[in-house]
C-alpha cells in the first residue's frame, strides 16, 4: 500500500513543498506539492535524490572508530564517552583553543542543528569556531551588522514586485536562489523580465543571463568599480533619495567622496563594462519606483567581497530601494532569527574583530574565524595550535580553499570527529564518524530560510520515514556530547538541568516555544501562528508579502543607517591601486550545476547520469592562443596546486576567464561514496588559494584565482 507524505525538500534554500510516496518502507516517488502556498508544485531534479539519500547503501549507519587496521564499529555510548573524554583531556593539557569546530552548509538546513548546535558549540569553550559562512555569505552578514546593526538582518530582493532587477554574481536559475528563498526562480524571473528588465553582470553568460533582458560580462573581482561608478552617477545627476531611512543616516558624504573617484569611464577600463551601460542603469535605478540591485556568491567570494556587499546595500539605499516594495526588503519570520535588541548602538563593535586568527591575524566575526585560516592554525607548529576538530555536516577538504593543505591538516590532528552521513574526503581522516539520519527522517521547519524568503511563510513537516540503522538525529548527538562535557567539567546543576529540560522538549518543543514568542505568535490572538496551527496546515502557511519594516524592527535608540561604515574605508586605497594596475591574464571562477549540491550529491545515481560535467570552460580565443582544442585534457596550475581536467570550448565565458564547477574531486582514497568515485572529477579547491581572502572580512576569495594552462 502506498502512503503519501507532505514534506519539504531541504537540499537548497528554495524550501519546495514535496509529496513523498512510500511503499513498504521505501520511497517510490517524489513530486512537487501543488498545495504548498509558496512553491505551488515546483521542484527541481534534485528533489528526487532525497530518495537516493534515504536508501543509499553507501551511507554510514553506525558509529565508526579508526583503528590501525581500518574502521571498527562501536556503540554510541562508547563513541560519545571516549570523544568527550578526549576533548576534555586535550583542553586540560593544551588549553581551550586546542579544540576547534567547523559547521558546514547543511547545518542551516537542519532544524535540530539550528536549535541545538549553538549550545554544543558554546560547550566546546573555544574561540576557534569556523563554518561555511566564510566561504560564502560572510560579507553580506558583515555589511548587515555594520550598516543596520545586526548580522542576521539580511535584506532580500522583492523579486515578485520589482520592475528592474540588477544581478551581480548570482545564478538563481541554477542555484534556485540564495539569500533569496523563492521557489521556482524561472517563473519569478520571467515575471521580472515581463514587467520590466532583468540585467545580469557575470563573467559567464549563465543560465540566468541567457533569460535576462541584458547580460554584461564583468571581469572577476571588479564589481566594486561598477557599483561605485553607478553611485557616482546617482550622486552627480540625481542626488541621494533615502526617503524614510534618511533620518539618522550617517557617512553619506564619505560614500559620495569615494564614488567621486570612480567615474563610469574608470570603471569601464577595469571591469570591461561599457561606461554608458553603467550610466544608463544608474539613472534607471533612480527613476524606477520598484527596482533592486542584488548580489550573491560571485560578488562576495572575491578580493573585494566585503566592500562589494556593503556597496550593494548602499546603492539600494541611496536610490530609495532599501526596505521598500520591489527593492531589497526585510522579512518578519514567524520564528525570529533576530530577537530584539537588534541595531543597538555599538553592536558593530561587539561582534567583529574581538579576537584574531592564530597565524595570519584575520578578524573574528559573530564568534567565528575565517575558515581560510583553519589549515594553518592546525599545521603551524606552536603550543597554541589546534589539535582537535569537530566537523559537523561539512567537507572542508573539497569546499574550502587549498584542499591539499586541508587534507594534510586533517591528517595531523590528534582528534577529528565527523558528524556526517558518509565517509567523505574529510571524514576519511576522522578518529570517529558519527552517523546522522538522512533528510526525510528529520522533522523540518526552516529556521534559516523562512527568514530569507521573498514572502513571509511558515511550514512544519514531520519526518517521512524512520532511519533503519543506528543513525541518530543531529540534535541528539549534539546534546549527548554536551551533557558528557558538562559532567566531565563538573558544571553547575542548574546548567545541567537546563540542558536536560531542552533535551526533553526536543526540536518540536523548542520550536513551539519560539513560534509563540515570535512576531506572528501569541500576541496576534486567533490569527497566531503556533506549531499546532502549522500541524493543521501541513502544506504551509502564507503570511503575506514583505513590507517596509526596518524602523519598526529597531529599538528607539537605533542610530540609523550607516551608509559607509569605517571598516570599509581602508579599501579606498586598494581600489585606487587596482585601477592603476594591469589585470591578470587568466583567472579561474567556479560554477554551480543544477544536479549538484556543493560537495555531496554526487552519489545520487539519478543525478550523475550523462556526460562528465567537471569540465574547464575556456573561451575559444584563449584556447587558440594556448594550442588547446575541445576535449583536450589540460593541466590547470595555480600558486597552490594543479589539477587535470577536460577542456570545454565556449564563448559563454569571458576572455581571460576559465570556469570549473566546485564540489568534485572524489578520487581520493577511502571515501564511502561509490557512485561519486566513478565520476570523481577534480576539485577546484585544490587550486583556490587560502591566502587570497578579502582583507576586510576575511572571507575566502574563491573566485578570480590566477591560473596557467598546459596541454597534457
Ligand atoms: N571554489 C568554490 N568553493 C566553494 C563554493 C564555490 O562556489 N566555489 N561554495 C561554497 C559554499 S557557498 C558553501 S555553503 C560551501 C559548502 O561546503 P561544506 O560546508 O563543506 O558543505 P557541503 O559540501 O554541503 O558538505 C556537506 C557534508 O555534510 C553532510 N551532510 C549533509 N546533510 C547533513 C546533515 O543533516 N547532518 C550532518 N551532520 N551532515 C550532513 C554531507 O554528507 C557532506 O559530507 O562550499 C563552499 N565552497
Ligand atoms: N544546483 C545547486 N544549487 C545550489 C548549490 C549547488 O551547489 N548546486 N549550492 C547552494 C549554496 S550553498 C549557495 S551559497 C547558493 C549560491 O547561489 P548563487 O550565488 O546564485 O550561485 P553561483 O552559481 O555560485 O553564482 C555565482 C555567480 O557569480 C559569477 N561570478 C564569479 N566571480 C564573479 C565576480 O567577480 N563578479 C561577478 N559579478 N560575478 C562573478 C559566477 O560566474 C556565477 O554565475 O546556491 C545554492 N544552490
Ligand atoms: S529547488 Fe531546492 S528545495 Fe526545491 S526541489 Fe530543488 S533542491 Fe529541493
Ligand atoms: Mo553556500
Amino acid at each position: 500500500m502506498t502512503t503519501t507524505h507532505i514534506a519539504t525538500c531541504t537540499l537548497c534554500e528554495a524550501t519546495c513543498g514535496i509529496l513523498v510516496d512510500v511503499e513498504d518502507g521505501r520511497v517510490t516517488r517524489i513530486q512537487g506539492d501543488p498545495d504548498d502556498p509558496f512553491s505551488k508544485g515546483h521542484i527541481c531534479p534534485k528533489a528526487a535524490a532525497l530518495a537516493d539519500l534515504q536508501h543509499d547503501a553507501d551511507r554510514v549507519t553506525h558509529p565508526l572508530r579508526r583503528t590501525d587496521t581500518g574502521w571498527e564499529r562501536v556503540s554510541w555510548d562508547e563513541a560519545l564517552d571516549d570523544i568527550a573524554a578526549r576533548i576534555h583531556a586535550l583542553q586540560e593539557a593544551h588549553g581551550r583553543d586546542a579544540m576547534a569546530v567547523y559547521q558546514g552548509n547543511p547545518c542551516v538546513h537542519n532544524l535540530g542543528v539550528m536549535l541545538f548546535n549553538p549550545g554544543f558549540v558554546k560547550a566546546l569553550r573555544t574561540t576557534r569556531r569556523y563554518s561555511a559562512t566564510s566561504v560564502d555569505q560572510l560579507p553580506h552578514m558583515l555589511a548587515s551588522l555594520q550598516m543596520f546593526g545586526h548580522e542576521l538582518l539580511l535584506p532580500v530582493p522583492d523579486v515578485d514586485h520589482t520592475d528592474l532587477m540588477i544581478v551581480f554574481g548570482a545564478n538563481p536559475l541554477v542555484s534556485n536562489g540564495s539569500i533569496l528563498t523563492a521557489p521556482d526562480m524561472k517563473r519569478r524571473l520571467a515575471g521580472v523580465a515581463e514587467r520590466g528588465r532583468l540585467v545580469v553582470f557575470d563573467p559567464r553568460r549563465t543560465e540566468t543571463a541567457k533569460r535576462a533582458t541584458a547580460h554584461h560580462f564583468i571581469r572577476p573581482g571588479t564589481d566594486v568599480f561598477a557599483l561605485l561608478a553607478m553611485l557616482h552617477v546617482v550622486f552627480a545627476e540625481r542626488g541621494a533619495q533615502l526617503g524614510h531611512l534618511a533620518d539618522g543616516a550617517r557617512n553619506l558624504e564619505v560614500l559620495r567622496a569615494w564614488a567621486a573617484d570612480v567615474t563610469p569611464e574608470v570603471a569601464a577600463r577595469v571591469t570591461g563594462v561599457d561606461a554608458e551601460v553603467l550610466r544608463e542603469l544608474a539613472l534607471a535605478l533612480c527613476d524606477t519606483p520598484r527596482a533592486v540591485v542584488y548580489g550573491r556568491m560571485g560578488a562576495c567570494t572575491q578580493d573585494f567581497g566585503g566592500t562589494t556587499a556593503m556597496l550593494l546595500n548602499a546603492l539600494n539605499a541611496v536610490t530609495g530601494h532599501l526596505d521598500r516594495e520591489g527593492g531589497l526588503m526585510f522579512t518578519q519570520p514567524a520564528l525570529p532569527a533576530v530577537y530584539p535588541p537588534a541595531g543597538r548602538p555599538g553592536a558593530a563593535r561587539r561582534r567583529f574583530a574581538r579576537w584574531r586568527s592564530r597565524v595570519r591575524g584575520l578578524p573574528e566575526f559573530g564568534g567565528e574565524l575565517p575558515v581560510a585560516t583553519l589549515a594553518e592554525d592546525i599545521l603551524e607548529p606552536g603550543d597554541d595550535r589546534i589539535r582537535g576538530l569537530v566537523v559537523w555536516a561539512g567537507n572542508p577538504v573539497l569546499s574550502c580553499p587549498n584542499g591539499a593543505q586541508l587534507d594534510e591538516a586533517m591528517a595531523a590532528l590528534d582528534l577529528l570527529v565527523s558528524v556526517d552521513l558518509y565517509l567523505t574526503e574529510t571524514s576519511r581522516h576522522a578518529h570517529y564518524v558519527l552517523p546522522v539520519v538522512p533528510p526525510l527522517s528529520r522533522p523540518h521547519y526552516d529556521a534559516a530560510f523562512h527568514a530569507l524568503a521573498t514572502r513571509n511563510v511558515a511550514k512544519f513537516s514531520p519526518p517521512v520515514l524512520p532511519a533503519t540503522g543506528e543513525e541518530r538525529q543531529d540534535w541528539e548527538v549534539a546534546t549527548a556530547l554536551q551533557a558528557r562535557l558538562q559532567a566531565l567539567r563538573g558544571v553547575s546543576l542548574a546548567k545541567r538541568a537546563t540542558l536536560a529540560a531542552q533535551r526533553a522538549l526536543g526540536p518540536r518543543g523548542v520550536l513551539a516555544a519560539g513560534l509563540r514568542l515570535g512576531p506572528h505568535g501569541l500576541r496576534n490572538g486567533r490569527g497566531a501562528v503556533s506549531l499546532r496551527k502549522l500541524e493543521a496546515h501541513p502544506h504551509g502557511l502564507d503570511l503575506g508579502p514583505l513590507h517596509t519594516c526596518l524602523r519598526e524592527r529597531m529599538p528607539s535608540d537605533w542610530p540609523g543607517l550607516d551608509l559607509c561604515p569605517e571598516i570599509y574605508t581602508a579599501d579606498r586605497d586598494r581600489v585606487a591601486e587596482v585601477a592603476a594596475s594591469d589585470p591578470e591574464p587568466l583567472v579561474l571562477i567556479g560554477r554551480r550545476q543544477l544536479r549538484t549540491n556543493n560537495s555531496w550529491l554526487h552519489n545520487a545515481p539519478r543525478l550523475m547520469k550523462g556526460k562528465d560535467r567537471c569540465t574547464l570552460m575556456v573561451h575559444p580565443d584563449d584556447a587558440a592562443s594556448r594550442g588547446l582544442a575541445a576535449g583536450d585534457r589540460v593541466r590547470v596550475r595555480s600558486r597552490v596546486g594543479v589539477v587535470e581536467v577536460p577542456v570545454e570550448l565556449t564563448d559563454t565565458v569571458m576572455r581571460g576567464v576559465v570556469s570549473l564547477p566546485h564540489g568534485f574531486g572524489h578520487g581520493r582514497e577511502g571515501v564511502s561514496w561509490t557512485t561519486a568515485a566513478r565520476h570523481p572529477g577534480a576539485s577546484i579547491n585544490d587550486l583556490t588559494d587560502e591566502q587570497r581572502v578579502d582583507p576586510i572580512s576575511g572571507n575566502a576569495a574563491l573566485n578570480g584565482t590566477p591560473v596557467h594552462l598546459e596541454k597534457v
